[in-house]
Order: C-alpha cells, then structure tokens, then sequence
C-alpha cells in the first residue's frame, strides 16, 4: 500500500507510516461529524457560521437545522499501532472549494463518500471525482434521524454504482459505526490491489 511518508531510516527516531483517507460527500452529509468521532486527537476543524449571505448559495434544505460549515477541511488522526497512523481529511462540501479538492487528495489511499438520503444527488460529484481519478472509495449512507430509511439496493441503484462499490449503513456521530466505514475501505483498498484483507 502507499503511505504518506515512510521515514524509517535506521539512525534516528522511528517515524510511523501514514495512511490518509478522504471523508468526502455533499454539503452536510456529515463528513466533520465523522471526522470527530473517530479522530483521537481533537480533531482540526474549519467551521464557519453560515450566515445570511450565503442564503442563494448553500443549499439547506433538508438540514435547515445546520448552523455552520466546513470552509477547508477536517483532520483528525488514529494510531493503529506504533507504525502506522491514519489521517483523515474531511473534505469541504461546498462547489466553492472544489480547488482544494486534489490537494487533499494527493497520496490518499482511498476515500468515504457520505451520502444523505435526503439529498442523495449532493453526493454525486465526490463519486465522480474519485470513479475519474481511479481513487478507491467506499460509500456511507448517513442514516440521520427522521430521514426516510432506504433499503442500500435502492441506494446503490440511485447512485448508479458499480457492484463492487461497498456501501455501508451508519450512523457519523458513533464512533463504531464509523470503524466500520473505514475498515470496509481498507478492506475494499485491499481487494482491488489483490492485497491479503487484513484481520479486523
Ligand atoms: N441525526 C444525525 N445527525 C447527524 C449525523 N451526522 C451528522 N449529523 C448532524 O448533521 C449536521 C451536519 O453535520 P456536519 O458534520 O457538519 O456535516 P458536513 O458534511 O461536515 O457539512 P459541511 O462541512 O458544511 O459540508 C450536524 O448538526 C450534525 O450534528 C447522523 O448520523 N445522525
Ligand atoms: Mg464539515
């Protein structure tokens, strides 16, 4: 697999290999809130407060509850042992900052795409991105309260994905939830490279 960096020369200190993974998705489907529930470290956020000015221009209906948006990006970390660490960036889900989409994605091992099925086509762009870069990705739909619950065939027809697409049901703010996520993703990573699937 490829890693952020693997400093491992013999003098000096250990260094652990990096893996970064993409969480991407539309506007709102709850990429920041994944970010920090899986994140050790308190997770890097860009939080703006949405304000009047953006009325026209971010689209909230279906989350006029939200307050705030990402107007960068989201990092967070996990320690998988003592060599190895995962970087998650949180992408921004405005069209906006589409141009800081193929900086966050450089060297990425591969990507979640939240989607929100009550505004499934805001994730349409993330899965165009990663299907015409080749980056491998794993869908998440983002099972929101009082959203209406869609079987993930009807999903996957939707999305008009391929069948070896994995899609995964969970919940953003539940940190298991969201392991599960990521181990389909590296699970999925693994597969494509004809890797051994690791344990989870
Ligand atoms: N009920 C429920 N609420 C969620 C879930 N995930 C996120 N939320 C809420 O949905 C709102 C939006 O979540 P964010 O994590 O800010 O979404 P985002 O994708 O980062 O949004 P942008 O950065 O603006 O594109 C927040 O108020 C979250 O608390 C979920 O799984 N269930
Ligand atoms: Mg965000």
């Amino acid at each position: 697999m490829d890693y952020v960096r693997s400093d491992r020369g013999s003098s000096g200190p250990r260094l652990p290999l990096a893996l970064k993974i993409l969480i991407a998705g539309g506007f709102g489907a709850g990429k920041t809130t994944l970010v920090s529930a899986l994140s050790e470290v308190r997770p890097l956020q860009t939080e703006e407060v949405l304000t009047s000015v953006s009325i026209g221009t971010d689209d909230l209906s279906g989350v006029e509850a939200k307050t705030t948006t990402t107007v960068a990006m989201d990092f967070g970390r996990i320690t998988i042992n003592e060599d190895l660490q995962v970087y998650l960036f949180g992408t921004p889900g405005q069209d906006r900052f589409w141009f800081l989409w193929d900086e966050l994605a450089f060297g990425a091992l591969g990507a979640v795409v939240l989607a929100d099925t009550r505004r499934l086509a805001d994730c349409f762009p993330s899965i165009d991105y990663f299907e015409q870069r080749g980056i491998p990705f794993v869908v998440g739909v983002n099972c929101f309260d009082g959203s209406r619950r869609f079987g993930i065939e009807a999903v996957r027809q939707a999305l008009d994905l391929d069948p070896e697409v994995p899609m995964v049901l969970c919940d953003a703010r539940d940190r298991q939830s969201a392991k599960l996520v990521l181990i389909s993703l590296v699970e999925h990573v693994a597969r494509q490279r004809g890797e051994p699937v690791p344990v989870a």
